[in-house]
Order: structure tokens, then sequence, then C-alpha cells
């Protein structure tokens, strides 16, 4: 098990699309551990492989508070979606940023497992939400492309100065 390094906004390496899964082998099982490991150490409720620089459709979620509920989801395809709700989210990849965005209310996913099993699952409240916001990376998107540009910048901006704090505290 190992902790992976995880990328920061606005690194463009955020914006890369993933490809579906086609193996399902030990390799893609260890990196399932490492990211659950990963996601519980931040700690988060979502990470998706796109945030450690690994570009498959690979996402795994735990929304309980005991941690002990993973929720594992590969090549994941919403069905269908219905309703609005608006939530306050934050990202692993933008710390310390927390906004609020609109998305479906319920969703059903279908998706398959470390095996290669299909299943569906159906989602509301912060369960939907978090599905939304993980799959999102997948395609490249990042939840404070929802924000207003001027929003936006301010992040980046913010962002970038505290990374270039990072980097002179290492000097
Ligand atoms: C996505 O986000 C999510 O800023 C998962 O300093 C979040 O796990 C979906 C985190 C909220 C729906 C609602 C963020 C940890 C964790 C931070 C996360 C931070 C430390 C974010
Ligand atoms: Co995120």
């Amino acid at each position: 098990m190992a902790l992976l390094p995880i990328l920061n906004y606005p690194d463009p390496r955020l914006h890369t699309v993933a490809k579906p899964v086609a193996e399902f082998n030990a390799d893609l099982k260890r990196l399932v551990q490492d990211m659950q490991e990963t996601m519980y150490a931040a700690p988060g409720i979502g990470l998706a492989a796109t945030q450690v620089d690994r570009h498959i459709q690979l996402i795994v979620i735990d929304t309980s508070k005991e941690q002990n509920d993973l929720l594992v989801l590969i090549n994941p395809k919403i069905l269908n979606h219905a309703g609005m709700q608006t939530y306050e989210e934050g990202c692993l990849s933008v710390p310390g940023v927390y906004e609020t965005v609109t998305r479906a209310e319920r969703i059903k996913v279908e998706a398959q497992n470390t095996e290669g099993k299909k299943f569906t699952l159906e989602a509301d409240g912060l369960l939907s939400v978090c599905i939304q916001h993980e799959m999102d990376h997948l395609k490249g998107k990042v939840f404070v492309e929802y924000l207003s540009p001027l929003k936006r910048n301010r992040i980046k901006t913010k962002m970038l100065k505290h990374a270039r704090e990072i980097e002179r505290n290492n000097y």
C-alpha cells in the first residue's frame, strides 16, 4: 500500500480525459488499494484516478462517517438523472476551497467492479453529488469550472501563490 501524490489545480494534467479500463488485473487492484488509502488519509470522500495522474475511468468514494463503506466505480455511466440540488463542494485537488455547485439530485449509474462485473446503483443527496463530481474528473473537469471566470481566476491565483510558498519553504 502507498500514499499517492495528488495533482493540485491548476495543474493541466487535471484536464486529461480518462480512457476506459480494459483489463481487470492485479495492477488495477493495487491502484484501487492505493487510491483508497490516499483518500482515507487526506481525509476525503471521493478520489478519481485523474487526480493521482492515472488517466483511466476509476473512482473511489466513501461518504460514510466511519470510513468503512468503500464504493469503487470503474467505467461509470449515468443512465438517468432527475431533479436539481445545490451543494457546497470541495476537492482534494483544490485544498481549502469550498463553493456551491448545482447538479442532478438523483442519478442511476452503471459501473463495473474490480472483477469487471457490471452493476447499477441509484444515489441521491451527498452520494449523488460525489459521484457526479468524481465523474467530471474523468472527463477532465474540475468543479471550479462551474464558477464564474472571476471566482475561478481568484482561486487559480490563490493556488499558484500557495504552491510558490511551499516551493520557497522547501528551499
Ligand atoms: C468531492 O471531495 C466532494 O479542501 C470529494 O482542505 C466534496 O473529498 C463531493 C478535502 C464535497 C461532494 C461534496 C477538501 C480535504 C476533501 C479540502 C473531497 C481539504 C481537505 C475533499
Ligand atoms: Co475533486
